[in-house]
């Protein structure tokens, strides 16, 4: 570790869901615990996420994002790199694309996951113009982060259920680079129900990897922000794109199973806190405690 050198640092661009465990509050912890300094945008204030919670509140901030991200600008800030999620609307997504431009030529890393739909089903106010909205941001991606109901709805193929064949997995990596994205890292693989995890492509070597941990029972909500932030975490951290899939998936694998063995309501989210020391100690390519 060099202390004498600055933190990497990184825009998260999510919500925020006051409840749930999801968007900023699972990325700004994790980024932190792993030695990443975190600027955040927020898009949207909610009371809870929308993912099986009745009557929450949400405040749109579109009107403020792009005085934010020109602030930023004005000042000169370096970042090594900007972490798209959750979008409270379409406009969003555009004045994040114009971020996006503004920014690319000191920026190593642009990660882009969609945060728009999961199994099979857009999320509470969102159609077919999300999905138009955030291909296009994947489009400008060195990374884009989908789940496979994202890739499939950005990339105009009908949603399978799974599991998948490993030319299923390929074509469809191969579509979100066809859309521009460099690298891709797909969400929710498995070649058979007792696993799950990712798999990526990537687009200038035409390298494709799974990895895979067994799946826990049960579907928790924020799996899919607690993965692309670990991911995000590890490339800055210099790891390589098959091994932050890795490092991500294993830590979301142990953050079920504590959850699991709580028997946390799905929608409350998964105990990622308990995971934070040792994620960084590895991160930090320091030997963890046992
Ligand atoms: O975890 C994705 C997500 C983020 N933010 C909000 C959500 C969801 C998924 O439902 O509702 C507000």
């Amino acid at each position: 570790m060099n202390c004498a050198q600055r933190l990497p640092r990184a825009a998260a661009i999510h919500d925020i869901s006051g409840f749930g465990k999801c968007s900023l509050t699972v990325a700004l912890p994790i980024l932190s615990a792993c030695g990443v300094e975190a600027a955040c945008m927020p898009t949207a204030v909610l009371s809870t996420h929308t993912g099986g919670i009745k009557g929450y509140t949400f405040r749109d901030l579109t009107e403020d994002m792009r005085a934010i991200w020109q602030h930023w600008k004005s000042l000169g800030i370096p970042f090594d790199a900007i972490y798209s999620g959750y979008m409270g609307s379409v406009e969003q997504t555009e004045i994040i694309g114009e971020m996006f431009d503004a920014f690319r030529k000191d920026t190593k890393l642009i990660l882009v996951d969609p945060a728009m739909a999961d199994n099979g089903k857009f999320y509470a106010m969102f159609d077919a113009r999300m999905a138009q909205g955030q291909a296009a941001l994947c489009a400008r991606a060195d990374v884009a982060v989908p789940n496979l109901t994202d890739a499939a709805l950005m990339t105009g193929q009908e949603y399978h259920a799974g599991p998948y064949t490993e030319s299923y997995l390929r074509d469809m990596c191969r579509r979100l680079c066809d859309l521009g994205a460099k690298n891709v890292v797909l969400t929710g693989a498995r070649y058979h129900d007792g696993q799950l995890g990712a798999c990526c492509y990537q687009g200038e070597k035409e390298q494709f990897d799974v990895y895979f941990t067994q799946r826990v029972q049960g579907s928790y909500h924020g799996t899919g922000d607690v993965y692309a932030s670990v991911l995000t975490a590890a490339l800055l951290n210099d790891f390589s794109l098959p091994e932050g899939m890795q490092l991500a998936a294993d830590f979301v694998y142990e953050c079920l199973e504590r959850t699991r063995l709580q028997e946390t309501d799905s929608r409350y989210g998964v105990d990622f806190e308990r995971g934070l020391p040792r994620l960084g100690m590895k991160m930090m390519r320091m030997e963890a405690e046992k």
